[in-house]
């Protein structure tokens, strides 16, 4: 008997939004028998025909199976959607974006309960979700033999990373990615409205962008190693005080282009402000020093 001869887990699905639907459609299709719920009974109804089976509530769909996955818009539905329903012995698992103070706080909720709970944050698109080599993939944090019992069963959308027993971690990393996301779509938005109006097309900067932002990948790195040793200075070879006066030039091309500084003055002004504290201590440094003045109080 191989692997795929074995029956496959039963569980529920609440929530069929765009990335709820796309999960449904993967577990379907790997065999694996399905309850469904979503607050607009139409979205469950359609999943039908795809061998789903629709309960009439949320209560019916959480008790269908031992394993429940809810990937709702944020927290706060959970509460609504959750209501009323018997969550005793079963496994909960969390799908929906939260920050790390609600992902912990569900996990005591659940916990309160009689529910097993593993908190989650996906990353990726619903259009990735179910694709191979999409590089799509799972936070997942909380209970590790929950995780373990039913990891077969998450993978089977997207890869599963385990990031620890404290509920709190996979919102933690989920959001840390994704901020430093929105910084990058920042500088590159900037970059392109530095260029509107000019005799440069985005199509001709765009391949440059991408150079230049994987060559500076090498941040990610040296900034880690920089926080965990605390040596902000050795080996700088673009120094504070160097950046700080270039970047006054970042800000008057901003200005002679017509361009609002507001995506970037803040990474600028939090350099300056480092510089400012100390010039003849921090001058030296590079700019990953000023990562201690955002945890206020912290540096
Ligand atoms: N879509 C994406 O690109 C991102 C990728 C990364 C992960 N996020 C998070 O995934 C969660 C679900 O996102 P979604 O894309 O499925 O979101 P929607 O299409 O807007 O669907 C939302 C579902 O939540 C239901 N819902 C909303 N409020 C309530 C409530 N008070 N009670 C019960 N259900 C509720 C909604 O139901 P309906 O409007 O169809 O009746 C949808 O099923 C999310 O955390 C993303 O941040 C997605």
């Amino acid at each position: 008997m191989t692997d795929t001869d074995l029956p496959k887990r039963p569980l529920a699905l609440l929530g069929l939004g765009d990335m709820g639907t796309v999960l449904a459609h993967g577990w379907l299709a790997a065999g694996h028998p399905l309850t469904v719920w979503n607050r607009t009974a139409a979205k469950a109804r359609a999943l039908a025909p795809a061998g789903a089976r629709v309960a009439e509530s949320a209560a019916g769909a959480v008790a269908a199976a031992d394993l429940v996955v809810v990937c709702l818009l944020d927290d706060a539905s959970l509460d609504s959607a959750l209501e009323g329903a018997d969550l005793t012995g079963k496994d909960l698992v969390n799908l929906t974006t939260g920050t790390p103070a609600e992902g912990r706080a569900r996990a005591a909720w659940a916990r309160e309960r009689g529910a097993r709970f593993l908190d989650a944050g996906i990353m990726g698109t619903p259009a990735m979700v179910g694709v191979p080599g999409s590089g799509a993939y799972v936070f997942y944090s909380g209970s590790r033999p929950l995780f373990d019992r039913h990891r077969a069963v998450l993978e089977v959308p997207a890869a599963a990373r385990f990031v620890g027993t404290d509920p709190g971690h996979a919102a933690l990393h989920d959001v840390a990615l994704l901020s430093a996301m929105y910084g990058l779509f920042a500088g590159i938005s900037h970059a392109y409205a530095l260029i509107e109006g000019e005799d440069v097309a985005p199509k001709d900067l765009a391949p440059l962008l991408s150079e230049w932002l994987g060559a500076m990948g090498f941040f990610v790195g040296n900034a880690a190693e920089r926080l965990t040793s605390r040596d902000f200075t050795t080996g700088v070879v673009s120094s504070l005080a160097m950046q700080v006066a270039g970047s006054r030039t970042l800000l008057r091309t901003a200005a002679e282009q017509g361009v609002g500084a507001g995506l970037i003055s803040p990474y600028l002004d939090l350099m300056r402000e480092r510089l400012e504290a100390d010039p003849a201590r921090h001058g030296a440094e590079d700019t990953v020093g000023a990562i201690t003045l955002l945890r206020r109080g912290a540096a």
